[in-house]
């Protein structure tokens, strides 16, 4: 499965050391979690981050828009160095037309679903869509614990993909820790949000926890 650091749940001080050291560590993507303060009750990263970090990696940057008007900041995404971008489905959008605004952009599209949202929300997207973002916890804060319902959803989710023989990946976010790890893969997810309780743990070494996580994900 591929590993996506969320860098909301980095050392802020040591923001762009820790991307460094995640470069060399060969991550598959990282995770920025930008929101609005209304549609989550957090507030996390912004676009200037993005374009910060931008030179230090050509790892892919995914975009998790936690916001309520998403169609809105596609292009200031884009334009910060995305490569990826999901929207919430609860959000107030146009879904196929964002995730097709995100796909003439050629970046790669996701929805993002939060715990207690059917999977039919997807029903008509599916042939525009390049992964999905099953939330694993409540969005809005990182540290907390794994929702055990939606491991059936991975599951679903996995049969309707391999179903329609459609190329969609599936990411996982939220407590995605090293124990839950094989049991999300296990169901059928492929990318793996990792934060406080796989990859920024507070008595292991970034350098080391990278190490442990890749053998996990045995690639
Ligand atoms: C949550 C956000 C996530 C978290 C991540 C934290 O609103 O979308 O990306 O940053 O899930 O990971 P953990 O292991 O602390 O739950
Ligand atoms: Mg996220």
């Amino acid at each position: 499965a591929m590993i996506g650091p969320s860098l909301m749940c980095a050392d802020l001080g040591y923001l762009v050391e820790s991307v460094q050291i995640l470069n060399r560590g060969n991550v598959d993507f990282f995770h920025f979690d930008i929101m609005d303060g209304s549609f989550v009750p957090n507030f996390s990263m912004g676009p200037d981050m993005l374009k910060r970090l931008r030179p230090q990696t050509s790892i892919p940057f995914d975009v998790h828009l936690m916001v309520e008007e998403p169609e809105r900041f596609i292009d200031l995404f884009v334009d910060a160095g995305a490569d990826m971008i999901s929207v919430h489905a609860e959000s107030k959008l146009h879904l196929q037309r964002v995730l097709q605004s995100i796909r003439n952009r050629n970046l790669k599209a996701g929805v993002a679903l939060n715990p207690s949202t059917p999977l039919c929300m997807l029903d008509y997207v599916l042939d525009s869509v390049d992964y999905v973002c099953l939330m694993t916890v409540n969005p809005g804060f990182a540290g907390q614990k794994f929702i055990p319902s939606t491991l059936g959803k991975i599951a679903d989710l996995r049969h309707k993909i391999n179903a329609a023989n459609l190329d969609i990946s599936i990411q996982v976010d939220g407590n995605i820790s090293l124990a839950n790890i094989p049991l999300v893969v296990e169901k059928g997810a492929d990318m793996l949000v990792c934060g406080t309780s796989s990859l920024f743990l507070p008595d292991v070494k970034l350098e080391q926890a990278v190490v442990d996580l890749r053998e996990l994900c045995h690639k």
